[in-house]
């Protein structure tokens, strides 16, 4: 990769397992028919691989699934060998993508999808390039719970902590995500978050002590969006990029239908920035969009509100931007 692929490997995922409201899980069809697949194509020449499916993994759930007690944990595990198989199949997918030398774009779907995406671009980054994958992560929260810090149980607040290798398959039932490998983490070193706002106690703790590169939105509003970028991109260095983006890293003005809002959050220019300068440095390799639930938020259009169909929008601009719509 030594510019932006020509190429790229879409993964429409329609998994909702990771947290407990339905919705997110329709948001790909929602993005696809919205239009966003045929501009890229149509618009921004690139060639689209793209199975027309929009998985749910459905026949890989298990007939039960209950909580798993992990010891030292206050909440249950939810939906772990859900999760975990929804997961191992994702990587294997963009695995086959990442490892032709395609950008992966996911669709999510919720965030817990990112130890699928992540983990099968980290794999054929290093088989391909013997690199490490950076990873930008944007959004409100910073999905870095362990199964003992959580205080929810929903797996799309632990993704980093697998990635990282933090956590790994619990003693109690070693087949919830005892299928990573090691070449399928990535370094704490090489990822940088961008807009947390409503970040857990325990978590905090998690990064104080990892030395995890952070930009807040107190770091935004303090030095701007620009010179954010300006650092968390020279933190990068030349390492390929997964930009794992989370659509409540904006502000629930811009995009309200999602799960877990928070106000305070990025404007959709500011979110836009992001995603552009990513783009600008040619070492973009996957990207994820997760969290747009078109089942939440108002009904659009009533009176000027934004809802559904201006959340899919945002999202939607947010991709077209990582991948250069904004150039001249
Ligand atoms: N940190 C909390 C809340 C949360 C994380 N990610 C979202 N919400 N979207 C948790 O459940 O781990
Ligand atoms: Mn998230
Ligand atoms: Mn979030």
């Amino acid at each position: 990769y030594l510019q932006t692929p020509t190429e790229v490997g879409v993964v429409a995922v329609g998994f909702s397992g990771g947290q407990q409201k339905d919705g997110v899980d329709i948001a790909p069809q929602a993005l696809i028919d919205s239009g966003l697949l045929t501009t890229l194509r149509d618009d921004l020449n690139y060639t689209i691989h793209h199975d027309g499916v929009v998985h749910t993994y459905t026949k890989l759930f298990p007939t039960s699934d209950p909580p798993l007690h992990v010891s030292g944990a206050k909440m249950p595990m939810l939906k772990p060998q859900t999760v975990s198989n929804a997961t191992e199949a994702l990587s294997s997918q963009v695995y086959e993508h990442a490892k032709e030398g395609r950008l992966v774009l996911t669709l999510g779907g919720d965030h817990s999808i990112a130890v699928g995406s992540i983990s099968g671009v980290a794999k054929a980054v290093r088989e391909r390039l013997d690199k490490e994958i950076a990873v930008i992560w944007v959004d409100a929260h910073a999905d870095i719970n362990s199964p003992q810090t959580s205080g929810s149980g929903n797996i799309h607040g632990m993704p980093v902590s697998y990635l990282c290798g933090f956590s790994s398959a619990p003693a109690e039932n070693p087949s919830v995500f005892g299928w990573l490998e090691k070449n399928h983490l990535i370094n704490p070193k090489k990822l940088v978050y961008i807009a947390l706002r409503d970040v857990d106690f325990g978590e905090k703790k998690i990064l104080r002590e990892n030395g995890i590169k952070a930009f807040s939105m107190h770091d935004v509003d303090k030095h701007g969006i620009g010179k954010v970028m300006e650092m968390a991109l020279e933190y990068v260095g030349d390492s390929p990029v997964h930009l794992s983006f989370d659509v409540d890293a904006l502000d629930p003005m811009w995009a309200p239908s999602t799960g877990t809002p928070v106000r305070g959050g990025l404007t959709l220019r500011e979110g836009d920035y992001i995603c552009e300068c990513v783009h600008e440095t040619g070492l973009l390799v996957a990207m994820d969009l997760v969290e747009v639930n078109p089942n939440i938020g108002p009904r659009d259009g009533v009176d000027g509100v934004l809802g559904a169909a201006e959340t899919v929008r945002a999202g939607s601009s947010l991709v077209r931007c990582a991948l250069g719509e904004s150039l001249l």
